[in-house]
């Protein structure tokens, strides 16, 4: 067995201190920070399909949450440096959406859009669509991330673009939508202009919006 299997195999035991060391061996033996975070996403995967079975109860998502936060701390610091230092690309405002609280993928975004030169400004989690207005007013961002992993965010996301678009804001912003549940459908219910259900995926679209958004 491959110590990434090995770690996958730790999350879904929930055992949080092999999980831990697994993790800080395997990115001390040069392991390539993404392949260890496709690890974390198939293993969240799983657990999330044992909760639905009622298999795993909320308390096992918890311990799983910790889990995957451990792992992806231990991963943050390499992710930084594996991404190429550049001059800001440009500013991105991100949050999750009111009603959902999941913030371990987000975090991932953060680190690799600040890896990609983003100057990145976060939000939080229950991030109403007030408080994106307000911040987009402050922080003057090219780009808007809305993050979110249950269905309910999906009117979540729906609801901030339109209070953006309401307050006047629309064509001042890119919007990119991610997390769990999104897909080419959901972009088009929401308004948004791209979504993507990885960080890699993420960041490469949200340099391509700002190449767009200089070149338009
Ligand atoms: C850990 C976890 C939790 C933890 C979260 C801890 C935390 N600080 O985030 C806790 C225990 C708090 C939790 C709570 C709940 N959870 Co939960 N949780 C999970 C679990 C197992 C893993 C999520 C995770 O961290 N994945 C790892 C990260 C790395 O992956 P990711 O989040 O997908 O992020 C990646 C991409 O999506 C993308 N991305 C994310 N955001 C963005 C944003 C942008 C702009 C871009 C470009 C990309 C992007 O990039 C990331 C890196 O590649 C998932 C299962 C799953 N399959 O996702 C369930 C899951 C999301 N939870 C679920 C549920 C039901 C709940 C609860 C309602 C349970 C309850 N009864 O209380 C509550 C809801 C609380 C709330 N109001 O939000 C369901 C949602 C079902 C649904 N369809 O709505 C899931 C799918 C489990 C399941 N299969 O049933 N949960």
């Amino acid at each position: 067995m491959s110590m990434l299997d090995e770690l996958l195999r730790a999350v879904l035991d929930l055992s949080e201190g092999k999980a831990l060391e697994l993790t800080k061996k395997l990115v001390e033996s040069g392991e390539d920070p993404l392949k260890i975070l496709d690890c974390v996403r198939a293993a969240a995967d799983e657990i999330g399909k044992k909760f639905e079975k009622g298999e795993y109860f909320v308390a096992d998502l918890v311990m799983a949450g910790e889990i995957l936060k451990g792992i992806s701390e231990i991963v943050t610091p390499k992710l930084r440096e594996a991404g190429k230092k550049r001059k800001a690309v440009g500013k991105l405002l991100i949050g999750t959406v009111e009603g959902d609280i999941h913030d371990i993928g987000k975090n991932i975004v953060i680190t690799m859009a600040e890896a990609s030169g983003f100057e990145v400004v976060d939000l939080g989690v229950d991030v109403p669509p007030e408080k994106f207005v307000e911040a987009i007013k402050q922080h003057n961002p090219d780009i808007v991330g809305l993050s979110g992993l249950l269905t309910l965010a999906i009117d979540s996301m729906k609801k901030t673009v339109d209070a953006i678009k309401a307050a006047g804001l629309r064509d001042k912003v890119k919007i990119i939508i991610g997390g769990g549940r999104v897909d080419e459908y959901v972009k088009e219910y929401t308004g948004a202009d791209a979504w993507a259900s990885d960080a890699a995926t993420g960041i490469r679209i949200m340099i391509k919006l700002m190449e767009e958004k200089r070149g338009g």
